[in-house]
């Protein structure tokens, strides 16, 4: 059942709504933001140009880089006093986006977050242990204000604490984690070196986002905790976690919070609109935010979108799992891969864990890649002739051979606890 009506209105409904929000949107940016005025001014268009969401292409897309040129906050559409909290995205390099919301938008980012817990199959009677990092990050206190809102119960445990995380699980009997894919795997690590089995517990569902997760890996991830794996999505530019997610129903798909914000899929390359179902990168516009209005923001995220009404009945556009991100791509001595293709043979072998790491070298003047894996605790087969086995696997899939392939004893591969994972190391 959809939490709110919108989800199971008409298409014709839906897109009401959004054209009157996209030219509320962008009204506000006009008046508020000077980077805005200045684009459109720029560009000739006017508010009462972008009538409805068929128009949003008339717009400048909105770029990371932008948001770096205007720190802290430049792109910010009110007054300090009307801000209520600041995040910031989790750049590697450089500065951090800055995120700011009023009360309205932390009311609208509840809803959305309540939103997706109840799609999720996730009700006010069970207890979501909530293990993102709080902090900047927009996962620990968006996760939480949404279980609140929801009226389930929060346990704020945060990232890292891993044991405690485990004994947490099994004492207070938590019906559902919320953590990063790569940091659920960890958890069911470590709670077999202290001798419980996840699959034992009333734990029933992982709601995991904030990196990229293959469909091998959710199936381990399902497998080795005994869950459910869901998805969520979403990034900070645009609100935080709760742009969308898969319904429990159908998993087929994340619905997007469509009367909040409007998705469009482009060419990462010339930013041309591409036609419904092909696949290119996401571009979000909000549609209600106040503090940071955003116009056709560049996610850098690639996927597809599928209007068809789902079974559960929701209305609302679908995007497909993101796998990758147009900057993930990997070029190496001129061929292309994207690193969920070596997830995907790395998984493809029980013998192995479901860690890996990529390095990319430069030698004089050529690039080398080097790949590494573990091989599980039960595992006293040949090592040798693994090797050969995965890496026959690697040149079909990537069409070139890997200049190594470095098999490591159990625990070879870091995990990470706190924070996103981190899979290929670009040394050139
Ligand atoms: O990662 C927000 C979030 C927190 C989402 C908790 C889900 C759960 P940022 O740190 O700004 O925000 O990073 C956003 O992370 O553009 C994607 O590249 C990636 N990402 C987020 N969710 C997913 C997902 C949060 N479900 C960036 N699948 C996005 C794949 C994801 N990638």
């Amino acid at each position: 059942m959809a939490y709110k009506d919108i989800e199971t209105a008409s298409r014709t409904e839906i897109r009401e709504l959004q054209n009157e929000r996209l030219r509320e949107t962008v009204q506000n940016a006009y008046e508020n933001v000077d980077y805005y005025r200045e684009r459109l001014d720029e560009l000739g268009v006017t508010p009462e140009d972008i009538e409805t969401v068929d128009d949003i292409t008339e717009l400048p897309f909105t770029t990371k880089e932008d948001f770096r040129d205007e720190y802290p906050d430049g792109l910010f559409a009110v007054d300090r006093e009307e801000i209520l909290r600041l995040h910031a995205s989790s750049g590697t390099t450089g500065k951090p986006k800055i995120v700011s919301y009023t009360e309205n938008d932390l009311e609208v980012w509840n809803e959305v977050v309540a939103r997706c817990l109840d799609a999720a199959g996730i009700g006010p009677e069970d207890t979501v242990q909530n293990a993102y990092g709080y902090g900047l990050f927009t996962g620990g206190l968006g996760l939480h204000y949404g279980v609140e809102e929801l009226g389930a119960t929060v346990i704020p445990i945060g990232g890292g604490q891993t044991q405690r995380q485990v004994e947490m699980l099994e004492d207070l009997e938590s019906d559902v984690i919320s953590c990063t894919p790569s940091y659920a795997l960890y958890l069911a690590e470590t709670a077999r070196e202290m001798g419980i089995d996840l699959k034992d517990l009333p734990l029933r569902a992982v709601i995991f986002g904030a990196e990229p997760c293959t469909e091998p890996m959710r199936a381990e991830i399902e497998q080795r905790l005994g869950v459910k794996g869901i998805d969520i999505y979403g990034l900070s530019e645009i609100i935080g976690p709760g742009v969308s997610i898969e319904c429990v129903e159908a998993q087929d798909g994340l619905h997007i919070h469509e009367d909040r914000f409007y998705p469009e899929i482009v060419d990462p390359e010339t930013g041309e609109p591409l036609p419904e179902g092909e696949e290119g990168e996401l571009v979000l516009t909000t549609l209600s935010k106040e503090a940071l209005p955003v116009l056709r923001y560049r996610t850098g995220d690639l996927t597809t979108l599928n209007y068809e009404k789902c079974e559960c009945g929701r209305t609302t556009v679908r995007m497909d799992n993101v796998t990758g991100r147009a900057d993930d791509l990997v070029i190496v001595r001129g061929v292309n891969f994207y690193p969920s293709e070596v997830e995907d043979v790395v998984l493809e072998f029980d013998e192995v864990a479901p860690h890996y790491r990529i390095d990319l070298y430069r030698e004089g003047n050529l690039d080398t890649l080097e790949i590494t894996t573990e091989v599980v605790e039960e595992f006293d087969g040949d090592r040798e002739d693994l090797r050969s086995r995965i890496l026959t696997r690697l040149e079909n899939v990537l069409s070139f051979t890997p200049d190594q392939l470095a098999i490591e004893d159990p625990g070879g591969i870091e995990r990470t606890e706190v924070g996103k994972v981190k899979r290929v190391y670009d040394h050139r």
